[in-house]
């Protein structure tokens, strides 16, 4: 694949460290708070069970390294008896798409995890012929029609793999080391958000959840940010910056993936139409005019392979592309706290701005600015996934928490109170 991005611009790097030579405090000041990308070794393959699990050869990969998943095939009959009926979302994109590097005409569905594996994963021309030999008896012949077509590839992605786990009650084979711990997006998220939501004796608050959310769909459907990442040989994953800004990591169970990461002052020379966003897709038509000349100017990038074994630490803000360069299986978490608040604060404050603009000539319509505000809340929360009015909350509860522990930080604390002052302008007419 031919890199577009002029050479001279591009030659950062990224530092791998081992984890015995890094503390949580080093981490904290060096690269979660400087928003400095990250390389960490020597974690996966010492406590995650599915890095010896999820291939085959177990006998041959006794700890040696990152490197001992490289040639490694996975080991599918394990995968399939442990998820076999789960329901995973699969995107098909080109084999074209690659050139232009978006997702073309990419379309999402939902299969069994049986389904992906014996219809997509196994016939897909990049899958080997031993994975193929270990699979034989699990595929039928029939099926091989499926293959192929439109040069297609499928990637399983985005896979709520903890609440997967959860459901098909078997161990998720992973941990989450110290660095990546402090997360309050997904605290939010599984813990809290369901308090906010209807924990409240206020009729008003009531009346504005159920106008903002569909209850069904928004509130009682479990949800995180905890996904996995199962793919071929040239699946890929195209430009863009995580969910709301926050950080990600990603670790490398089996296989090689290549990651171009482009530092955040470089956003003026992206699209601001998706793909830049949150996994929204483009028509590579469009893409393809705006995005090379503009590539030409992006500085600071960074392009590295990710071994097995390998956890990357993927700073708030900053745009990324991601190709598997052989089978792939890696595991990520979105996360966020005091470190990135103020950039997801930001970028929620822009989008904010934009969803208030989008729809600025149905203010004077609408009976009260009340119902105008609902309905920008109703709006945000559908396009970026979070409400400024849900966000709120989501700072004041954080708040609270600060307050009750002696050790928190004070400069967190008011930046924490700044912000919600901040929101509380935008919100004045229902808060
Ligand atoms: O592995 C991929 O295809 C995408 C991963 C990603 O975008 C992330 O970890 O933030
Ligand atoms: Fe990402």
């Amino acid at each position: 694949m031919e890199l577009i991005v002029n050479k001279d611009n591009a030659s950062s790097n990224i530092e791998r460290v081992h984890v015995s030579e890094i503390t949580y405090e080093d981490f904290y000041e060096n690269y979660m708070k400087k928003n400095i990308p990250l390389i960490l070794t020597g974690y996966i393959d010492k406590h995650w069970t599915s890095y010896k699990s999820f291939c085959n050869n177990n006998s041959n990969n006794n700890n040696i390294g990152h490197t001992s998943n490289m040639n490694m095939e996975i080991n599918i009959e394990y995968l399939i008896n442990k998820f076999r009926d789960a329901k995973v979302p699969v995107y098909e994109h080109s084999s074209i798409d690659i050139e232009s590097r978006v997702y073309g005409n990419a379309t999402n569905i939902t299969m069994t995890f049986q389904e992906y594996i014996e219809n997509y994963y196994y016939y897909d021309k990049n899958t080997t012929a031993v994975t193929k030999a270990s699979l034989s008896s699990l595929t039928s012949k029939k099926k091989e029609e499926r293959a192929n077509i439109n040069n297609s590839l499928f990637y399983l992605k985005d896979w709520h793999y903890n609440i997967a786990c959860m459901e098909a009650n078997v161990d998720s084979e992973y941990s989450i080391p110290v660095y990546f711990q402090s997360d309050w997006l997904n605290e939010w998220w599984e813990m809290h958000r369901r308090e906010f939501f209807f924990n409240f004796e206020n009729p008003k608050h009531q009346q504005y959840i159920k106008y903002i959310y569909n209850v069904e769909n928004d509130i009682d459907k479990e949800s995180d940010f905890k996904f996995l990442y199962f793919g071929n040989a040239n699946t890929f994953t195209p430009l863009h910056h995580d969910i709301f800004k926050s950080y990600s990591w990603s670790g490398q169970i089996v296989g090689q993936k290549k990651w171009y990461l482009y530092p955040p002052h470089n956003e003026k020379y992206f699209d601001d139409d998706p793909p830049c966003g949150n996994y929204k897709l483009l028509s590579s038509e469009k893409h393809k005019l705006k995005y090379g000349p503009k590539l030409k100017y992006v500085t600071g990038m960074i392009e590295v392979v990710q071994e097995p074994g390998e956890l990357i630490f993927v700073p708030s803000g900053w745009y990324h592309e991601v190709y598997n360069q052989t089978s792939s299986i890696s595991i990520n978490h979105n996360w966020l706290n005091e470190c990135n608040i103020e950039m997801v604060y930001q970028h929620l404050k822009e989008e904010w701005k934009q969803t208030v603009n989008a729809i600025i000539d149905i203010k004077d319509i609408m009976a009260e600015k009340k119902d105008f505000i609902l309905e920008c809340n109703k709006l945000m929360h559908r396009n970026t996934g979070m409400s400024l009015y849900e966000f709120r909350f989501f700072i004041l509860f954080y708040i609270e928490k600060y307050k009750k522990n002696v050790s928190s930080s004070i400069a967190a604390l008011e930046l924490l109170t700044k912000i919600v002052a901040d929101v509380n302008l935008e919100l004045i007419d229902i808060v």
